[in-house]
């Protein structure tokens, strides 16, 4: 039996507090939903109600909220597609209910695995076909353009048996997407990905994968950001058993699962998303244009609506507790945060920017509830934030008037690395503003720093590796042709860009499937624009396992510095102390975690005896060295060295010691 939820408590100092008025309207909603329908738990639990139900008895139980609806019928296979014969009955505030009792033989009126649709009689006499909000399952023909509401009950359900793992202190996330998880130019499945990848991940040493489009999205070209229905993990991939056994898998490797939740905003689609679900613009959306996203051409939910949050909040739960996730990265929080959506908006960092009548107090409750409502339950969720405007206490507890995350994306750090390739020469490069970029985030505020992820893999965008190497990555990755200055150039600063993002950029690290080997292609979804392609929409990881090519050196750098990682626990560690930022050797030296980093991007300049700083006096040894031969470097270092130190201050620690530090270009 569950304790009695606990509301927030209170601070009597309000001095300390970012957001009073914010407390007050999360305290006010958490009150009245410990008071109405028997508590939170249950109401954030309505995916038991809503939709179907099957009950002890094998009857039937079917509910949903349409009110703007004038009548409501269920029809299916179970009643040959008679579209009157099953009318739902209407209770108070919006809602409809049926009943179908069982069979004669006892067993359910509608069988496991066939298909459904309510049927909505609006007031203008429009009959429409839809699919229930809270559909667990549902399926699209080869032919047919529209998705099918599959009753999902099978008789022998997938059980989880591996508990989920203990939460990181230091989180190495693995961006991932099934469907493009394999070399071939089709859709890779759950099972696929469970067999082929999850061993992949494990021994890159990653502990925990962030995975992309499992909410149900109709258009595939929608990387899943325009989902069509919130409760159904995506068919195209597979069943929910699959999924299940996929995510008991990862758990069983100590591998945690975050689901890439969207709810800041639904698919356009009436036929088989959520919108005019009852026939009316609103409904579970603001009508427009406020409940219109003016770029993505998608619907944006009513957030003080008693049942938006009813479906938003249970249907977090619902992830949680079907699938056993860990937890979530919150998609597109910028867009929520503001009425004017981030849209035309540039974000400098000063305080008026984030506070202010342009900010939406019910999107902002909402966050902070969920994420009050998620830790309190499963007190080892994690929760990531996607926000590009940097709100200030989006990482801190809600009892602070913070939203209650418990990591923000970086995601200035990406776009400075691609600003760097694209723009600068390698002795332009501004060796202060790397480091500024790195390590300016908001104190007490923890952050997942990454070089890449999807967004720069994306078609019209370049990952790192293209913009090092680009086309040569086609004919020179080659063991058997000489090594070319681009080549190498590439390889170095490969490595070098993602291990000073790893220890200098936050207290977690992301790394979006494929690019830990330099995955050369970009992604391109099948769609109209390219003759519905998938050539570019999947993952080559045949090229790790050729043993001729080089892409292997880059995997096996990638695989050690997060070993690495997990051995120091840099990521769990205070933020890093940098001792120096060269501008004229470009060189880079700081210490977190009692690791000593060391970086020199001189395009070719090597230097002897540098004298470098260290806190702690003793003997230093190399532990991870990107110019090592199995990583594709020149091996010139010596690995028996021992450096010890003299108790010189330096740069602003107590100790110093001399190295050697060569250009990475040989
Ligand atoms: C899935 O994996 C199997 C091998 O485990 C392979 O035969 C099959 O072609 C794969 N399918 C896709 C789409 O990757
Ligand atoms: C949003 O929900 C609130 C509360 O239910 C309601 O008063 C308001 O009319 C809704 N807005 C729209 C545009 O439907
Ligand atoms: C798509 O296919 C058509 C006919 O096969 C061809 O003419 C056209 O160039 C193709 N377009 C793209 C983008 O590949
Ligand atoms: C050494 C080697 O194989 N170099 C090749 C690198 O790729 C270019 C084309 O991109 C070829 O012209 C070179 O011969
Ligand atoms: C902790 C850990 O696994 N460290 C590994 C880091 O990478 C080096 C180089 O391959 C390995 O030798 C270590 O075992």
């Amino acid at each position: 039996k569950k304790e009695p939820f606990q509301p927030v408590s209170m601070l009597s100092e309000t001095d300390h507090c970012l957001n009073w008025d914010d407390i007050v309207l999360l305290q006010k909603q958490l009150f009245q939903l410990e008071e109405a329908e028997g508590g939170i738990d249950l109401f954030t639990r309505s995916y038991r109600i809503f939709g179907v139900q099957r009950r002890p008895d094998n009857s039937l139980f079917f509910k949903e909220w349409a009110p703007a609806a004038e009548a409501l019928f269920l029809t299916g296979d179970f009643n040959g597609w008679d579209k009157f014969s099953h009318p739902y009955s209407k209770t108070e505030f919006g809602k409809w209910e049926l009943i179908l009792p069982p069979k004669y033989d006892k067993s359910p009126a509608v069988d496991h695995n066939t298909k459904l649709k309510v049927v909505v009689h609006t007031k203008e006499g429009q009959r429409l076909y839809r699919i229930s909000p809270w559909a667990k399952y549902v399926t699209r023909e080869e032919k047919s353009v529209i998705y099918d509401w599959i009753h999902w009950d099978p008789p022998q359900p997938y059980i989880q048996i591996h508990p989920r793992p203990k939460k990181p202190t230091s989180l190495r996330i693995y961006e991932a997407h099934v469907g493009i998880a394999s070399p071939e130019g089709k859709i890779a499945s759950y099972t696929n990905f469970t067999i082929n990848v999850l061993p992949r991940i494990k021994d890159l040493g990653y502990n925990c994968i962030q995975l992309m489009a499992i909410m149900e999205h109709a258009y595939y070209a929608s990387f899943g950001y325009q989902i069509t229905s919130f409760f159904a993990a995506s068919s195209r991939y597979g069943t929910p058993d699959e999924l299940k056994q996929m995510i008991d898998v990862a758990h069983s490797m100590g591998i945690l699962v975050l689901l890439d939740v969207v709810h800041s905003h639904a698919s356009k689609n009436t036929e088989d998303g959520l919108n005019r679900f009852d026939g009316s613009d609103s409904c579970f959306f603001h009508s427009p244009p406020r409940g219109e996203h003016s770029q993505w051409g998608s619907r944006l939910f009513n957030y003080s609506s008693w049942e938006v949050l009813r479906f938003l909040l249970s249907n977090l739960r619902w992830w949680m507790e079907e699938y056993c996730f860990d937890g979530f990265r919150f998609d597109g929080i910028t867009s929520m945060l503001y009425h004017h959506h981030g849209i035309g908006t540039v974000f400098t960092g000063d305080y008026s920017e984030y506070f202010g009548l342009q900010v939406d107090e019910d999107s902002v409750v909402y966050l902070m509830l969920a994420n009050h409502i998620l830790h309190t339950f499963y007190p080892d969720c994690i929760t990531v934030a996607e926000d590009v405007s940097g709100m200030p206490a989006v990482c801190r507890g809600v009892q602070e008037g913070g939203l209650g995350f418990d990591y923000r994306l970086a995601m200035a750090i990406p776009d400075k690395w691609i600003q760097i390739l694209k723009e600068l020469k390698d002795e332009d490069w501004d060796i202060g503003n790397i480091v500024y970029t790195l390590t300016n985030r908001r104190y007490g505020e923890k952050c997942i720093a990454y070089a890449e992820s999807h967004d720069q893999a994306l078609v019209g965008d370049k990952t790192l590796a293209f913009w090092l190497m680009d086309k040569e990555m086609y004919t020179n990755m080659s063991f058997l042709s000489p090594m070319t200055p681009i080549i190498d150039r590439g390889l170095q600063l490969h490595k070098m860009i993602r291990l000073l993002t790893h220890g200098l950029g936050g207290e977690g690290y992301l790394n979006f499937m494929g690019n830990e080997f330099g995955h050369p292609e970009w992604l391109d979804f099948p769609r109209e624009g390219n003759n519905h392609s998938y050539h570019y929409a999947r993952r080559q990881f045949n090229l790790v396992d050729m043993d001729h090519l080089r892409y292997c050196q880059l995997y096996a750098f990638d695989r050690d510095m997060n070993r690495t990682e997990d051995k120091y626990g840099w990521l769990a560690a205070p933020p890093a102390f940098v001792s120096a930022k060269h501008e004229e050797d470009k060189v880079i030296v700081f210490d977190r975690a009692n690791v000593l980093f060391i970086f020199n991007f001189h395009h070719i300049k090597s230097f002897q005896d540098y004298r470098v700083a260290v806190e702690l006096p003793g003997k230093y040894k190399i532990k991870l060295d990107s110019d090592e031969f199995q990583y594709g470097g020149h091996g010139r270092l010596d690995h028996n060295t021992e450096f010890f130190t003299e108790a010189q201050p330096f740069n602003g620690r107590s100790n110093s010691m001399r190295v050697n530090i060569l250009t990475s270009h040989f």
